[in-house]
């Protein structure tokens, strides 16, 4: 009893101090916010135990044995550029010449004659984020097409906040239909047409983020149309080149055909998945411009937003990028690369429906199989996730996302035997 009084006593004046801190605090107004909807996935996987666990939140390659892939074109730039020793001096505000030129004859085809009449200006981002950063702060400084920006329902979680905190409204077109797990081609283009003339619209060039469903060449065609018609300002985001059919060209092609189009889109593009360089941070912002005196004055203006931002990019990751895209061998090397990481993820898409088969289930699981990219939307309901989460250690987003690029010969098996279970 005397014990327990002393301690009282003595917690006494901590508790008071401890509150008294909080409230002449600069930040006790600041309320805890919530975990982030996909990174947020990998913080919980991480706390569990259980040796059987599947992260399948973020997109990030494993190789059959479920471990991080590091490209072997990846591995020789780098020891190409150690045996440089080359410096670490800031690179210019717009990035390292070698990657943007690269990056942009990468997306537009070196045939492209936006590319060789020099009528665009490509500077370098910090990966596809920062890219799109870079563009939606341009939009917000610069755009004549408003300040609404059309997001495809759904679409990646993180672009609406990068769009609304540079300052733009969102708005949204149908994209995707639940009940047949596939595109929504006549909602999406009821929508466009109705999108007031020269408001900004937001495309997936490829490997649509998060359903997997991409239009068909017919239908990119009959979108162009339209935008073209209504006047949209295109925003193209291609963070997946080469993942949605392993070939590079082919899943460029809706970006090219708009400029070949007349359309002057803006475009975002990243190195993080093509070349597994997630945490290197590489990545692109191009503008196609009227003509290449433009493409300078735009330049000099994204240099200006640039600088006060971070000042310059990041150096090694853009290297890295540039030794790939303008080595000729690394190149083909690359380009085998991602058609093995494609190959590997169909092969996947696969094995899990036929296990799904297997295990019993009666229902249609053909949208796993039709869907392309690194992610499977599978129509699992939230209360499903919960239950995969909790009694199979399976980590996705809430949506029924899931990174198909994390699923393995190993564990295909278990995966399929935990949806049948919260699916019969
Ligand atoms: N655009 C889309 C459509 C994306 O899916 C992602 C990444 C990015 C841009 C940006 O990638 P970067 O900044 O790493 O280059 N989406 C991931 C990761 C793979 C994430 O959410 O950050 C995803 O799991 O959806």
């Amino acid at each position: 009893m005397a014990l327990l009084h002393t301690r009282r006593l003595l917690a006494a004046p901590r508790f008071f101090t401890a509150a008294a801190n909080r409230a002449s605090s600069w930040w006790s107004h600041v309320e805890m916010g919530p975990p982030d909807p996909i990174l947020g996935v990998t913080e919980a996987y991480k706390r569990d135990s259980n040796p059987k666990k599947m992260n399948l939140g973020v997109g990030a390659y494993r190789d059959d044995s479920g471990k991080p892939y590091v490209l072997s074109c990846v591995r020789k730039a780098e020891a190409m550029i150690a045996s440089k020793k080359m410096d670490k001096e800031y690179l210019p505000i717009g990035g390292l010449a070698d990657f943007t030129r690269a990056s942009a004859e990468l997306a537009l085809g070196e045939n492209s004659e936006a590319f060789k009449s020099g009528r665009y200006v490509t500077v370098q981002g910090i990966s596809g984020t920062g890219s799109l950063r870079i563009g939606a702060n341009f939009l917000h400084r610069f755009s004549r097409a408003g300040r609404d920006v059309y997001l495809p329902k759904p679409s990646w979680g993180n672009h609406t906040p990068i769009f609304r905190d540079a300052g733009l409204q969102l708005q949204s077109y149908r994209y995707y239909d639940p009940a047949t797990c596939s595109l929504d081609f006549s909602g999406a283009m009821d929508d466009i047409a109705r999108i007031p003339e020269k408001s900004i619209i937001l495309l997936h060039a490829c490997a649509h983020n998060p359903t997997g469903v991409d239009p068909r060449q017919e239908q990119w065609k009959e979108l162009a149309a339209t935008v073209k018609k209504r006047k949209l300002l295109v925003y193209f985001d291609m963070a997946y080149q080469g993942f949605a059919s392993g070939d590079i060209n082919r899943d460029a092609w809706a970006v090219r055909y708009f400029i070949e189009q007349g359309i002057n889109v803006l475009l975002s593009q990243s190195y993080a998945k093509n070349m597994g360089l997630y945490g290197e941070r590489a990545g692109a912002f191009t503008v196609i411009c009227s003509d290449a005196e433009e493409a300078k004055r735009v330049e000099s203006q994204l240099k200006i937003l640039i600088r006060p931002m971070y000042s310059n990019p990041p150096l090694n990751g853009a290297r890295i990028a540039a030794a790939i895209l303008n080595t000729p061998e690394l190149r083909q090397e690359w380009l085998v690369e991602v058609k093995g990481m494609a190959d590997r993820i169909i092969s996947m898409r696969t094995q899990l429906v036929s296990n799904l088969k297997k295990e019993g289930s009666s229902h249609n699981w053909q949208h796993i199989t039709d869907q392309i990219g690194m992610f499977c939307f599978t129509g699992l309901k939230p209360d499903q996730v919960d239950r995969l989460t909790k009694e199979f250690s399976i980590y996705m987003t809430k949506d029924g996302r899931i990174s198909v690029a994390g699923v393995t010969s190993g564990n295909v098996g278990y995966l399929a035997h935990a949806i049948h279970q919260v699916t019969k």
